[in-house]
């Protein structure tokens, strides 16, 4: 990627549709306008123009919308053409820029890349605007937007200047170990300062996996013996035939994933091959090995069996069902039905307590991911920046006061890893809030 390059691409979606938006970034951008639009138009206001190439034919009469550097996405300047969405009116505007010298298409993620490397961004919101642009449920939608709107980025940064300052005031103890009162002054608290700054950092590592659910969907795993079912449910949840149905037990070879969002949290819903002790042949054999994968990977289990599959009762020898679930109610078997309160009855034919099922499955998610928008860390990265950053600390908790220079290594490293999460780590920042601190000056 050359930075003098001027991108464009086509910003909404592709096919026909009632508008389309090509969008530019880049120092050619006022040239290229001026050329189509006929001149540049007052900053950030929507203006009608005819658009003509160079031969002064009209492509389109559309909204242009012109956005100076450094206030636009991208810190650098930037248009919008709100197009007519026919793919003739696209490909015809989109001609006349990559005639023009210097312009050229956009790279996949190339806008929001350039306003990270312009400063307009962090890591964070980019990764926060990425998600957002994926968000199918209302709970991913909010979480990404707390993260692309900078409200998790203002912690990073807060727990990073917190470290900053606290490995400020080691190193004054080290410049000024021979000064009588500055090491003493400086000294008391930092642990304790540590501490507080490691506690927020852990309290937000433990509801982080919860976040990640959240990003990902909750994998919800059927699992039970063979004919029981299992396809039958997931094709009834999920309202499609996704999965082959059949009364021959083994239907299922392999695992069948159907997405969903259940009260808006989003979910992967398996459907797994059958468990039993003798499988017909090794296609079957793997799938079984697959099946018990799931299991112990499944945030949610749920164990489905029928009364005309004897045995099928108990569950799996050390799996911990979330929910067992009766199928096949509608059966006049003499086979026994759950006494308790709480066992779950349904039947995939007839409909019968399917939702009694989906209203447990709800309360079941609700209770367990619905409140964890408040953990700030949602991707495997974030989590794994903040776990090497607690490593550091809690090294540097267990270092001896007297070793000034090891513990305020650490505590570089650990802030460094949060500067790392952001994608703000630089030295100069750091010089800067050791001397600002400490006038050392005198
Ligand atoms: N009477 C009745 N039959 C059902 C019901 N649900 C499923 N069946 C039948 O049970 C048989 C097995 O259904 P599947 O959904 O294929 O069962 P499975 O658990 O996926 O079976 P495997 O893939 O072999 O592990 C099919 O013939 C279904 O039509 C139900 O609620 N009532
Ligand atoms: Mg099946």
């Amino acid at each position: 990627m050359t930075a003098g390059d001027t991108i464009y691409a086509l910003s909404s979606g592709a096919g026909r549709a009632a508008v389309a938006v090509v969008r530019l970034s880049g120092s050619g951008t006022q040239g290229l306008l001026v050329s189509l639009a006929g001149g540049l138009p007052p900053p950030r206001r929507a203006v009608l123009r005819d658009l003509r190439d160079s031969n002064g034919e009209t492509l389109d009469r559309a909204i242009v919308l012109w956005f100076p550097g450094p206030s636009s996405f991208t810190g650098e300047d930037c248009a919008e053409l709100h197009l007519h969405g026919s793919p003739s009116v696209i490909q015809a505007v989109m001609a006349v820029c990559s005639a023009w010298s210097d312009v050229r298409p956009a790279e996949p993620g190339e806008f929001t890349r350039r306003a990270f490397l312009n400063g307009k961004m962090d890591l964070v919101e980019a990764e926060g605007l990425a998600d957002l642009l994926e968000a199918r449920t209302a709970g991913q939608r909010r979480q990404a937007f707390r993260q692309m709107s900078g409200a998790a980025s203002s912690v990073f940064e807060s727990w990073r200047e917190q470290l900053l300052l606290i490995r400020a005031d080691i190193e004054a103890s080290v410049d000024f170990a021979d000064e009588e009162g500055v090491a003493e002054a400086a000294a008391p608290g930092i642990d304790r300062r540590m501490a507080t700054v490691l506690a927020e950092m852990q309290e937000n590592l433990s509801r982080s996996a919860a976040s990640e659910i959240i990003r990902d969907g909750v994998k919800v795993v059927l699992a039970g013996h063979p004919n029981t079912g299992k396809s039958s449910l997931l094709n009834a949840l999920s309202r499609r035939e996704a999965a082959i149905v059949s009364a021959i037990p083994g239907t299922t070879r392999d695992s069948i994933e159907v997405t969903m969002d259940i009260h808006g949290i989003p979910v992967i819903l398996t459907d797994t091959a059958g468990l039993r002790a003798r499988a017909a042949d090794l296609v079957e054999e793997e799938g079984i090995r697959r099946t018990r994968q799931h299991i112990a990977g499944a945030d949610v289990l749920v164990w489905v069996w029928s009364p005309d599959v004897p045995g099928s009762e108990a569950p799996e020898a050390g799996s911990m069902p979330d929910l067992i679930v009766g199928n096949k109610a509608d059966l006049q078997t003499s086979g026994e039905r759950p006494s308790n309160a709480d066992a779950l009855f349904i039947s995939t034919r007839t409909g019968q307590g399917m939702s009694v099922l989906l209203d447990r499955l709800s309360k079941l998610l609700q209770d367990r991911y619905g409140s964890v928008e408040s953990s700030l860390l949602v991707s495997a990265r974030q989590k794994s920046a903040v776990q090497r950053s607690i490593r550091h600390l809690n090294d540097a908790l267990h270092i001896s006061p007297g070793s000034f220079e090891l513990k305020a290594e650490e505590v570089r490293q650990a802030s460094e890893e949060i500067g790392r999460l952001t994608g703000r780590v630089d030295v100069e920042e750091w010089l800067g809030a050791i001397f600002s601190r400490f006038c050392i000056g005198k």
